[in-house]
C-alpha cells in the first residue's frame, strides 16, 4: 500500500480533528525517520494508519483483543485497545501486509521495552506533532531533535505524569517500557 492510499482511506475514517493529528503525525514521523535513520516509507505509513481503530465500537475492539490473545487489556483503559486492535484491523481490512508496521501501530500507545526505532519514532511523533498543545510539549519537541532514547523516556514520563494526575490506572506495559529505555541508557 501506498501513502496516498492510505492517505484516502483514513480522510474518510477518522473525523477532521484526527485526520489532521493524523498528517501530522505523518510529517513528524517523516522528519524523525531521515534524523534517525529509519525508513521512510514504512515511518509515514505506519503513522498515516496509526489511529485507524481510534472511534471503533469499544465492544467490538474488545472481542478483537481477546482474539488477539490480549484479554489482559479488558481489565485496563478502554483508549489502549485501539493500537493493538488497530494493527490487527490494518491488516484484516486494508490486506496491509508488513510485520514491522503492524508493531509500530500495536505500540503507538503505551510503547513496548525493546521497541525498534521505527516503533520509537511513531511513538513520539504522535506525541509531539505540531497540533499538540500541553504543557511541556515545546521541551519534548527539543529533546526529540536531540536524542531519540531521550524522548521516549520523555513522553513515557509526560504521559505517566498526566495518568498519575488524574489517578488513572497505568497499563504494567507503559513502566515495563519505561524502566527499560531508562535501563538502556545506563
Ligand atoms: O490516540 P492518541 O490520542 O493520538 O494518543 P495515544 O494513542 O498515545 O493515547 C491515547 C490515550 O491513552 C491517551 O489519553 C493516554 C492514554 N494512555 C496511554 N498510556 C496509558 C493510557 N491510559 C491508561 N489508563 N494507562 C496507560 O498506561
Ligand atoms: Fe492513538
Ligand atoms: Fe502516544
Ligand atoms: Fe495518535
Amino acid at each position: 500500500m501506498r501513502l496516498e492510499e492510505a492517505r484516502q482511506i483514513i480522510e474518510r475514517t477518522l473525523p477532521e480533528r484526527r485526520y489532521v493529528h493524523t498528517l501530522g503525525v505523518v510529517e513528524t514521523a517523516r522528519h524523525l525517520a531521515l534524523k534517525y535513520g529509519v525508513d521512510e516509507e514504512e515511518a509515514t505509513l505506519a503513522a498515516m494508519l496509526h489511529d485507524y481503530a481510534k472511534y471503533r465500537d469499544t465492544n467490538e475492539m474488545r472481542s478483537i483483543a481477546v482474539e488477539l490473545n490480549q484479554r489482559v487489556l479488558l481489565d485496563y483503559d478502554d483508549e489502549l485497545l485501539h493500537a493493538p486492535v488497530g494493527a490487527e484491523l490494518v491488516r484484516r481490512e486494508l490486506g496491509l501486509d508488513s510485520d514491522v508496521i503492524y508493531q509500530a501501530i500495536a505500540n503507538h500507545t503505551t510503547g513496548a521495552p525493546g521497541m525498534p526505532l521505527l516503533d520509537q519514532i511513531i511513538f513520539v511523533a504522535d506525541a509531539i506533532e505540531p497540533n499538540r498543545s500541553y504543557p511541556g510539549v515545546e521541551a519534548l519537541r527539543e529533546v526529540a531533535e536531540q536524542d531519540l532514547t531521550d524522548a521516549v523516556i520523555a513522553t513515557l514520563s509526560q504521559t505517566i505524569h498526566f495518568l498519575c494526575k488524574k489517578q488513572a490506572i497505568i497499563f504494567p506495559r507503559t513502566i515495563e517500557t519505561y524502566n527499560a529505555f531508562v535501563a538502556a541508557k545506563r
